[in-house]
């Protein structure tokens, strides 16, 4: 029995499953050591005690340096645009190779978890740690965005607008609620500007992935590990000012009050009653701040966000303009005066059909059956969607649970989407395959 012969083919068939465990291993290994490093970034904040980093602040500057290492490990050339995007580079195996992008953000919400974002972009290093320098018929381009979230500014998707050449003056004119523009915000970072154009994806960017958390609670409902989105709901943003009298809380009988803060509280009811009866429709009012807020003082002024959501752009603006009307009305009622700033009117945005399959196709390898779905969530994608062809994969949420220190990810869903991710790039290596076939 030629047992070298019998050898080598016993070698040969354990090539292939030690191939298969070797990375299955390593991406369960993988998979620890993504989570491992996104509960480490989650301790680099600007407020000690809870996760909380916003756009240009010490703690992203930080943040990003960490990342920066792990990206120039994996062999990747770093810039940092002008908007504070930071951009790893993996090259394909031709100089001219066309790239997929890979992102998503590193700011977060105030006292938020560890996965909205980072994993997104820690996934998209493993996938190039896993090649481990092999070159591939494209390249990678690994992009962490300075700033989604809009906390800042109130203007969400910062970074990803530079990338798609979608910052305007307005936008640079803005501030935060220290007086700060977004121009200032920059160039106080070290950054220029005036080299915003540079940023924007050139022509060999071809298409772009995103990974991340779900933030909701289909995927557990259904016991699902990974999901495909559809399409992403369309987001008004916005701010009422509620103007009335500041006078003394004991003195003044309650027939000759005008009182900012009951009047946007009567409001708030009404924007939850609204949305509460509207199929699909989501209206939050996530912060308010009152004038001159003291206990024993009718409040003058009252400013209130909203925040609607809805995957039919029509629904969604017809319940913002009912809204709008409303503030008038109880306003009126109340001799008191309301204004309406709006911040952002974001359309829905539809996935690419053809990357999406290839998304599905990449978890169907692996043995799983991908939800298809439609975000409530805002993300990077649905701004890189205008310019290239996008898809985002999500990552079950355990309870569902997001914009919260009790935000998680499990493993072996971080491993399925790794697997699933590495599946993706071979899908979309024979594509770029059959474009120069
Ligand atoms: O608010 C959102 O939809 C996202 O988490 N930025
Ligand atoms: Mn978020
Ligand atoms: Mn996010």
């Amino acid at each position: 029995m030629d047992l070298s012969r019998q050898g080598s083919a016993v070698r040969a068939d354990l090539a292939e499953p030690l191939e298969r465990a070797k990375e299955a291993t390593s991406t369960a290994s993988r998979a620890a050591e993504i989570k491992e490093r996104c509960r480490q970034l989650a301790q680099i904040t600007d407020i000690p005690g809870q996760t909380t980093r916003s756009f240009l602040s010490p703690a992203m500057r930080r943040c990003m340096g960490t990342v920066q290492s792990w990206m120039e490990a994996a062999q990747m050339s770093i810039t940092i645009d002008a908007a504070g995007n930071l951009r790893g580079l993996y090259p394909g195996s031709r100089p001219d190779a066309l790239r997929l992008v890979v992102g998503s953000h590193l700011d977060t919400v105030p006292n938020a978890g560890a996965f909205d974002g980072v994993l997104g972009v820690l996934l998209g290093l493993a996938l190039v740690e896993s090649l481990e320098g092999q070159r591939l018929s494209f390249a990678i381009e690994l992009i962490a965005f300075s700033e989604e979230e809009g906390v800042r500014f109130g203007v969400p998707f910062i970074g990803s607008r530079a990338v798609t050449g979608q910052i305007d003056r307005e936008l640079l004119s803005t501030q935060d609620a220290e007086g700060i523009s977004v121009r200032q915000a920059m160039l106080d970072f070290g950054l220029d500007p005036e080299r915003l154009p540079e940023a924007t994806l050139d022509r060999a960017a071809a298409a772009y992935l995103e990974f991340h958390i779900e933030q909701g609670p289909a995927l557990e409902s259904e016991d699902r590990s990974l999901g495909v989105v559809d399409c992403i709901a369309g987001q008004t943003r916005g701010e009422v000012i509620f103007t009335g009298a500041s006078n003394h809380a004991g003195t003044t009988p309650m027939r000759l009050r005008r009182d900012a803060l009951a009047a946007a509280a009567e409001w708030i009811a009404a924007v939850e009653r609204l949305a509460r009866n509207e199929e699909g429709l989501v209206a939050t009012v996530g912060r308010i701040e009152v004038h001159p807020g003291a206990e024993n003082v009718i409040a003058g002024e009252a400013q209130a966000s909203l925040d609607v959501r809805h995957a039919d752009d029509a629904m969604r603006r017809s319940a913002v303009e009912r809204l709008i009307a409303a503030t008038e009305s109880i306003a009126r009622a109340r001799s008191l005066e309301a204004r309406w700033c709006l911040q952002m009117d974001q359309v829905a945005v539809a996935m690419d059909a053809q990357l999406s399959q290839m998304a599905v196709d990449a978890i169907r390898g692996i043995g799983l059956q991908p939800l298809r779905m439609m975000s409530g969530a805002g993300h990077d994608a649905m701004i890189i969607a205008s310019r290239l062809p996008s898809a985002m994969i999500f990552l079950r949420s355990p309870g569902g649970i997001s914009h919260h220190p009790d935000e998680s990810v499990r493993i072996e869903d971080v491993a399925n989407a790794l697997n699933a991710g590495l599946g993706f790039l071979r899908g979309f290596h024979k594509v770029i395959i059959g474009a120069h076939a």
